[in-house]
């Protein structure tokens, strides 16, 4: 029997030497070691033995049994070892390699040229505001003091979805919402936003282009408080030598009316103006509709063309590069601003 153990001891150990992999290890401890393997099974012929012998061979099996878990043991850790030495020779990092050349992003210019407008007059205390693309012809129209058979809505034709609903033709109806939404109190905002018009593309006219609306609403605001905001404005974005030109225009939701024409050098050195946005003071009737007394309230606003704001400050030749998404035009605008 004790010579069976020894010959059983030797070939556990020749085979786990023998071992290439951990599965195969794994093979060998449980043919040997677990309940029903080779060593146990030689506990269980401790009975066949005299009653003297037992302790003997009873201590030899455990003995046995240490033997070959310790080899099974150091042979795991090495197979580990080998394993993880492997892992990391296949995935070491060559760090002399050049790396990987990653495109840096910008801000879009009407973007940038949006939180330029917002930074300035958020720190005047106006609020920012935000309207849908998909709007009423009640806000974007009627509450704008224009009815549905009101020939100025020709100036605007828009992109019907059904007889009431159309792609907002200008951000004015934000307008309307938020005098809705104050209920009466007082109000500075500011409105940017994508507007919608059926006008055919050329270089300065778009389809689809962005603007910003400007809002107040208070007692004594008077037309001077509307050109300081505008000049302020045009100044903050353009610089301090630049000047503004008021003409008189018509809105119906603006008495008296104006187009802001913004000065610039032309290339043979003398001075020219763009329109840049639309002004007034807020008629009667839009403040009526919007839970405002005429009487006690006056108020202005203003919309800004973003894309003529962008042409004119970045020197742009066609208002289509603004959406080509051509990233030669774009990272031209990097850091710009910033
Ligand atoms: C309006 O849209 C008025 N809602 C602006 C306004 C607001 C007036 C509040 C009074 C009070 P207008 O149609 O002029 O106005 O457009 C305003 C600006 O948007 C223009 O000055 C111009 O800069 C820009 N704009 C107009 N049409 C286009 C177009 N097709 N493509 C690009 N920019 C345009």
């Amino acid at each position: 029997m004790i010579e069976y153990l020894i010959e059983l001891i030797k070939k556990a150990l020749d085979e786990v030497h023998a071992a290439h992999d951990l599965p195969g290890v794994e093979e060998i401890r449980v043919r040997y070691l677990s309940k029903k393997g080779e060593v146990s099974l030689m506990m269980g012929k401790l009975r066949d033995l005299p009653q003297e012998e037992r302790p003997a061979f009873g201590q030899k099996v455990n003995e046995a049994k240490e033997q070959i878990e310790h080899a099974l043991y150091v042979k795991k850790q090495a197979l580990e070892e080998a394993e993880l030495l492997k892992t990391l020779e296949q995935e070491k990092i060559d760090v002399t390699l050049p790396g990987y050349q990653f495109y840096q992003g910008s801000i879009h210019p009407l973007n940038q040229v949006i939180e330029d407008v917002e930074d300035l007059f958020v720190g005047l205390g106006y609020e920012v505001a935000e309207g849908p693309e998909v709007e009423n012809d009640h806000y974007n129209f009627e509450m704008m003091n224009l009815a549905k058979d009101h020939p100025a809505r020709a100036m605007q034709d828009s992109f019907y979805i059904d007889e009431n609903t159309l792609l907002r033709t200008h951000t004015s109806p934000v307008q309307a919402r938020t005098m809705l939404l104050k209920k009466g109190e007082p109000l500075r905002i500011i409105c940017p936003g994508k507007v919608y018009r059926r006008d055919d593309d050329d270089p300065t006219h778009s389809h689809q282009f962005m603007q910003i609306e400007g809002l107040v609403i208070d007692q004594n605001i008077s037309f001077a408080n509307l050109k300081d905001a505008l000049l302020k404005m045009i100044r903050h974005l353009f610089g301090e030598d630049r000047v503004i030109r008021l003409r008189p225009s018509y809105f119906p939701f603006t008495e008296p009316s104006v187009e802001v024409d913004v000065s610039y050098v032309k290339k043979d050195g003398s001075l020219g103006y763009i329109e840049v946005l639309g002004a007034g003071r807020v008629h009667p009737n839009v403040l009526k509709m919007g839970g405002y007394d005429p009487l006690k309230f006056q108020g202005f606003a203003f919309g800004i063309g973003v894309e003529r704001i962008a042409i004119l400050k970045y020197n742009i030749d066609d208002i289509r590069h603004f959406y080509t998404n051509d990233i030669r035009f774009l990272s031209q605008f990097k850091g710009v601003n910033r």
